[in-house]
């Protein structure tokens, strides 16, 4: 199978890179190094030490006997995506290539308009591209559970059945996202269901939960893991909490700490990416997964780390506008009913985290934890 990877340097799009490429099929990456720029422009470093990506490229497919490829590219560039479909003419497309940060998005008028258009103008290219050089490409294109919010409601997966004065229709589920970033897969969704509908794509849109870990079968083999943010812009909350646990720090919790959020450990959003390749959508067939494992309290977060590890705990300031008192019940039978055997958060996985950032203790900087960004 061809594969194109976009986003390929990323958090999620390295892992997954790996671990297709380590199965044989022509994997090829593309990165316009968006995420490293604005790491630039706010100042922060990730946990682990970046390599020039040429190189790490090169070390996976000596170390994997793969032979990805990969191409420096921006998506939103007019013909870009084109030029690619042409020449490697893949069955499927995943695309992990958005500005990530609800923080960032939030964090001025300009990182605003940046995240929606970079974002935005993305899927675009995307559906364009695939529209007129293959319908047939099965795009997976990353969510997240974060475009639903929290309503007073269950959250269905994609879609809810509306019966209106005594008449009923199969519509997308309602959203109410809470930033900017949130509100920008909002976009992408629509688009990507009007895709469907009015031109016959197909499409699995993932509304994934936030993301923790460092550990699959291919960075075990490598050694080379994903980039690992632990500062309050392109942090994920659990990731946070373990820097901090390791440095010392009390651990950040936003406001009473009651809000529920849904998550998934790294290795699953591979099984689940797997899951959608091998079963993919039909034509013209707008398919969302609501692709989570586990809902859980920021506060049952911190106990579960406190438990691990002895930590202290600070209850910040919102930084944030969102609830911290909701209904929160999401539906997430789609990826299960395929087959998915989640790996979810036991003392065994936290422990393995927080070894593997005991060993770069020394590269932690206490200044990046506080939040700096405000709503
Ligand atoms: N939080 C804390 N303390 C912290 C950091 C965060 O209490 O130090 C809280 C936040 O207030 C929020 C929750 O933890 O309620 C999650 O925050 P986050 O920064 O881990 O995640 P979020 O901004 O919601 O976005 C992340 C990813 C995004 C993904 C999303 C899924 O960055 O790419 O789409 O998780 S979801 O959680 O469903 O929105």
């Amino acid at each position: 199978m061809n594969i194109v990877i976009l986003g390929a340097s990323g958090y999620l799009g390295w892992v997954n890179l790996m671990h297709f490429a380590k199965q044989e099929h022509n994997v090829i990456g593309v990165d316009s190094r968006l995420k490293q720029v604005m790491m630039v422009k706010e100042n922060v470093t990730a946990l682990e030490i970046e390599q020039d990506i040429f190189d790490r490229f090169q070390t996976v497919n000596r170390l994997l006997d793969s032979n990805i490829e990969f191409l420096e590219n921006d998506i939103c560039g007019d013909g870009i995506l084109k030029a690619i479909l042409e020449k490697h003419e893949p069955d499927v497309i995943i695309n992990f290539s958005e500005q990530p940060s609800a923080p960032f998005s939030m964090s001025s008028e300009s990182n605003a308009l940046g995240t929606i258009s970079n974002n935005v103008m993305g899927t675009l290219r995307l559906i364009y591209a695939v529209k007129e050089i293959n319908p047939d490409i099965h795009i997976i294109k990353l969510g997240t559970m974060g475009e639903y919010g929290a309503p007073n409601i269950d959250i269905e997966e994609g879609w809810l059945d509306v019966n209106h004065n005594g008449r009923t229709d199969r519509m997308l589920f309602p959203k109410s996202p809470h930033s900017i970033y949130h509100l920008s897969k909002v976009h992408d969704s629509d688009a990507l269901a009007f895709a469907c509908r009015v031109w016959g794509l197909k499409v699995t849109d993932l509304n994934q939960g936030f993301v923790y870990g460092m550990h699959t079968p291919e960075t075990d083999i490598t050694g080379l893991y994903p980039r690992f943010c632990y500062d309050s812009i392109f942090g994920t909350v659990l990731n946070r909490f373990i820097v901090q646990a390791v440095c010392g720090h009390p651990l950040t919790i936003y406001g009473t700490g009651g809000q529920t959020r849904p998550m998934i450990n790294i290795n699953d959003t591979i099984k689940c990416i797997q899951l959608a390749v091998d079963n993919p959508a039909s034509q013209g067939e707008f398919r969302v997964f609501n692709q989570y494992t586990e809902t859980m309290s920021i506060n049952t977060m911190a106990e579960i780390v406190g438990m691990a590890t002895p930590v202290t705990i600070q209850n910040l300031v919102n930084p944030r506008i969102e609830s911290e008192d909701h209904y929160y019940n999401p539906k997430n039978s789609a990826i299960s009913q395929l087959g998915l055997k989640p790996d979810l958060l036991t003392h065994y996985q936290l422990n393995r985290m927080l070894d593997w950032v005991e060993e770069r203790k020394q590269f932690i900087n206490e200044d990046l934890i506080m939040p700096s960004v405000r709503w």
